[in-house]
């Protein structure tokens, strides 16, 4: 451990969600430069010089015009009036005013904070921990989302089949053992490097790339199931299987059915660390419904031919072999099946708990997984109690506000969806997160009062009736820290705020003031106060371990240092693998559950007790022939700094870039470079064109992240200019198991764009009444 060089000419250290990077302004500019330890950089970093004090930034507090007027209450002028500039303690005695009319007459269950949203790194200004700790102490509590956008069906999944999701996620297969033990990897949704770059609060070395490429120079083979062939990097030169989106199910299924005909699958290891098996396998032979899950069979539903299959199954045979499956494939409706169907595909090759094989899900999709955990723990802000037990699947946001009082299900339940007065937003964007774009804006419509803390103008923000501005990252104090990356860092402000922008802590702590609670909120603390207290248990933890233990004013003026790290072990499935009597998984049975009693007595036909191939979704039809790939844009974190000066490099014209087979374009009259028209019964948006064989015929694939920018907002169904694919997402939950978010795949129309090309308005402030 050590505390580092001191920063050099003027650059101090700080932290996002894409890297540790140091920062110092120079000549009116931001220069950044990359953490001197990370092998790999992410490119990402070059967001922030232009977006520092980019025109989009929000300088003061605004009031929607028709809010002012009117007072709270639906109204569909959200996404298109304008606002009223006001001063602080005037807004804030409004807000506190409206929270307090909520809280008193409807109770706080009529508040929805679920506020999700990657918003910045920094363990105290986390603005999820800031709002929930201000709605707790001020308010009484809110009705929260439970699960992620990321993981929201493999999350309610897992439990019931594998046991702990981070024991799957985070303590299992690790990027060291596939650089030293895997013999394939077989990787549904691949491993995409632009994906690994980023974790949610802090990562010093990009290791993913350097991992993958000693793993292939020693040999390790890698097969990429995609529809995108750089899902994994060149290096590795995998083999490319580019099946039909939504499909691996049937693929995973067809691998089994072959290793189980041909005698290659690991029935000792089924025997002895599964339940469920010999039901499992009557339906994949087909005895139970007539249709064996064979080869010939998922053919025509993967659009792979038979012998390609039945090689693919041959070669993972008998290999240390470790199988992926990315986040993505949950993405999608039925997306339970293919993340039970991976295991019981790891779990037949019997390769699960040994080092660098078996169920690696999720590896590579963010730089959390396949990572060794700190020894001891990092600052947490708490978030106190909350005094509502509502809550709702995360993605189930406008189902929430179009239809309050009305039942669904969810994980073997029926609830109710609440009746929300007040929305309360700070470090999210759901008009970048969610689906359906046009159907949220009648949703938000619905509201009495929507309130965002934001630093952009977001279409999230031009909904809000109260915007407040806060400082970004670089304008403000923390700590920079994640439980499995080693470096604990200073994050030290580098710029003032901008305008009047304030830290979401001290809008809420005089916010808490108006109703009562400022002590409650703040504990009297100052920011610099809080840091220290965070820090402690750290600090204190090292101490107790004979480290040296820095005090934080020395911390404080370091360039950070690395904690200790536990070891490498392979987790609660090696410990399973090892003796699945005394370390049993927590399962109902204890074990893999290929069949799991509780969901089949949930009895939901979406989701049965096994594994099973629930027909096609996210099919093309003369409407809409072409499967749309809406996955995780590579020059940016979702929308965050869209504004930037690497996500504007990226772009064609000012509109993201969709990309496109050759063949495809041809048949539609489309050149590389032409702008497109994408749409379907849901919504249209615009977007440059790339062509390149790199894509499945049939497959279109639009990045998330181009901030909504409606041609005409007092439409229906405006047409995005820019090109946020969630103007044609379908806005349905994975299954009535799970209610995950469904955003990966949907079905268009495209066509190339000839009309006059209207201007991109999504960074222009909205207009002053
Ligand atoms: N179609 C489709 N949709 C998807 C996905 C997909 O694959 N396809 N992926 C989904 C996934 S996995 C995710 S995780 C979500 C991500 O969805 P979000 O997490 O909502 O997206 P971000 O753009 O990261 O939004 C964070 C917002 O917080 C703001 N912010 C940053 N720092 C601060 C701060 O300190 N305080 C406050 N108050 N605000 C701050 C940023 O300006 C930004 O607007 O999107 C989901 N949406
Ligand atoms: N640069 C960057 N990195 C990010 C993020 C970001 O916004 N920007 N977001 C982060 C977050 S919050 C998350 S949750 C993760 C998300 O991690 P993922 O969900 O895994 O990431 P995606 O890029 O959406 O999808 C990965 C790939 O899956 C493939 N795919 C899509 N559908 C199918 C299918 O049906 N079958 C198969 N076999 N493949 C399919 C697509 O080609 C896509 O490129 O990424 C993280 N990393
Ligand atoms: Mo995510």
């Amino acid at each position: 451990m050590s505390l580092g060089d001191a920063g050099e000419a003027g650059f101090l250290p700080h932290t996002s969600h894409w890297g540790v990077f140091s920062a110092r302004m120079r000549d009116g500019e931001l220069e950044v430069r990359p953490h001197p330890g990370d092998p790999d950089p992410n490119g990402i970093l070059e967001n922030f010089p232009a977006a520092l004090r980019h025109r989009a930034r929000i300088a003061r507090p605004m009031v929607r015009r028709g809010w002012l007027e009117n007072g709270p209450g639906p109204d569909d002028r959200r996404g298109r009036d304008d606002y009223v500039p006001m001063a602080w303690p005037a807004v804030l005695d409004l807000l506190g005013s409206e929270l307090m009319r909520v809280r008193d007459g409807f109770g706080p269950g009529a508040i929805f904070g679920g506020s999700y949203g990657w918003a910045s790194a920094g363990r105290f200004h986390h603005a999820q921990s800031q709002i929930h700790r201000f709605l707790n102490t001020a308010c009484g509590g809110y009705v929260k989302s439970v699960n992620s956008y990321s993981s929201g069906s493999s999350q309610v999944l897992v439990p019931h089949i594998i046991g702990e999701y981070e024991d799957l996620t985070k303590r299992n297969v690790s990027w060291e053992q596939i650089a030293e033990h895997s013999e394939i990897v077989i990787a549904f949704g691949g491993m995409a490097l632009k994906n690994s770059m980023v974790a949610g609060g802090s990562v010093s070395k990009h290791v993913e790339r350097g991992a993958m490429q000693r793993a292939a120079e020693r040999g390790c083979e890698f097969v990429l199931v995609s529809p995108l062939r750089s899902d994994l990097p060149d290096e590795v030169r995998a083999q490319w299987v580019s099946c039909i989106p939504a499909s691996d199910t049937a693929l995973m299924m067809a691998i089994v059915h072959t290793l189980v005909t041909e005698g290659l699958h690991d029935r000792a290891f089924l025997d002895r660390y599964t339940v469920g098996w010999p039901v499992f396998e009557r339906y994949l032979l087909g005895e139970t419904d007539g249709q064996p899950k064979d080869a010939a069979w998922a053919a025509p539903l993967t659009g792979l031919p038979a012998d390609e299959i039945v090689a693919l199954a041959r070669r993972l045979a008998g290999k240390r072999a470790v199988v992926v499956v990315s986040h993505s494939l949950q993405r999608a409706e039925h997306g339970e099946q293919p993340v039970w169907m991976g295991m019981v595909l790891a779990a037949a090759l019997g390769q699960i708990g040994l080092p660098g094989g078996g169920y690696a899900y999720a590896l590579g999709a963010i730089a959390y997984y396949g990572r060794r955990f700190n020894a001891v723990p990092v600052p947490t802000f708490s978030q106190g109690r909350n005094g509502v037990c509502d809550y709702i699947p995360v993605a189930r946001i406008s189902d929430m506000l179009l239809h309050p009082g009305t039942p669904y299900r969810y994980n073997g339940q029926t609830r109710t969806y609440p009746a929300i007065k007040l929305v309360y937003w700070a470090g999210g964007n759901p008009f970048h997160h969610h689906q359906d774009l046009n159907r949220l804006r009648k949703a938000f419509a619905r509201l009495d009062t929507l309130v965002v803390h934001e630093l952009a103008w977001t279409a999230t923000a031009r909904h809000a009736d109260i915007v407040l501005p806060c400082t970004m990252t670089l304008e403000r104090e923390d700590i920079g820290a994640s439980s499995n990356d080693p470096l604990l860092l200073p994050m030290r402000p580098v710029v003032p705020p901008y305008g009047e922008a304030r830290d979401d802590y001290a809008i809420f702590a005089d916010l808490a003031e108006r109703l009562g609670a400022r002590e409650a909120f703040t504990e009297g603390r100052s920011v610099r106060q809080w840091l220290e207290h965070l820090y402690e248990p750290t600090r204190a933890a090292l101490a107790a371990r004979g480290l040296p233990a820095p005090r934080f004013a020395e911390f404080w003026e370091s360039e950070g240092y690395e904690l200790p790290q536990q070891p490498d072990d392979g987790g609660r499935l090696r410990a399973f693998r090892q003796d699945p009597e005394r370390n049993p998984l927590a399962t109902p049975s204890g074990k893999l559950e290929i069949f799991s009693e509780t969901i089949a007595g949930f009895g939901e036909a979406d989701c049965p007790g096994h594994p099973a191939w629930l027909g096609p979704v996210h099919v093309p039809d003369e409407a809409a022939p072409y499967v749309l790939v809406a996955n995780q844009p590579r020059t940016r974190l979702h929308s965050q700094l869209d504004f930037g000066g690497h996500s504007g490099a990226s772009k064609h014209r000012g509109r993201e870039v969709a990309r496109m087979h050759p063949d495809d374009a041809a048949a539609r009259g489309i050149r590389e470079g032409d702008i497109v028209r994408l749409f379907n019964e849901r919504g249209a948006c615009l977007a440059g064109v790339a062509l390149t064989d790199g894509i499945r015929r049939g497959v279109i694939q639009l990045p998330t992240g181009a901030w909504y920018d409606p041609a005409d907002p007092e439409e229906d169904k405006p047409l995005c200019v820019h090109g946020n694919p969630n103007v044609l997402t379908r806005d349905i939950g994975t299954s009535a198991l799970a209610q995950g978010c469904t955003g990966q795949l949907t079905t268009v129309q495209v066509e190339r764009f000839d009309g006059n090309l209207p201007p991109i308005q999504a960074y222009d402030p909205p207009a002053l009444a």
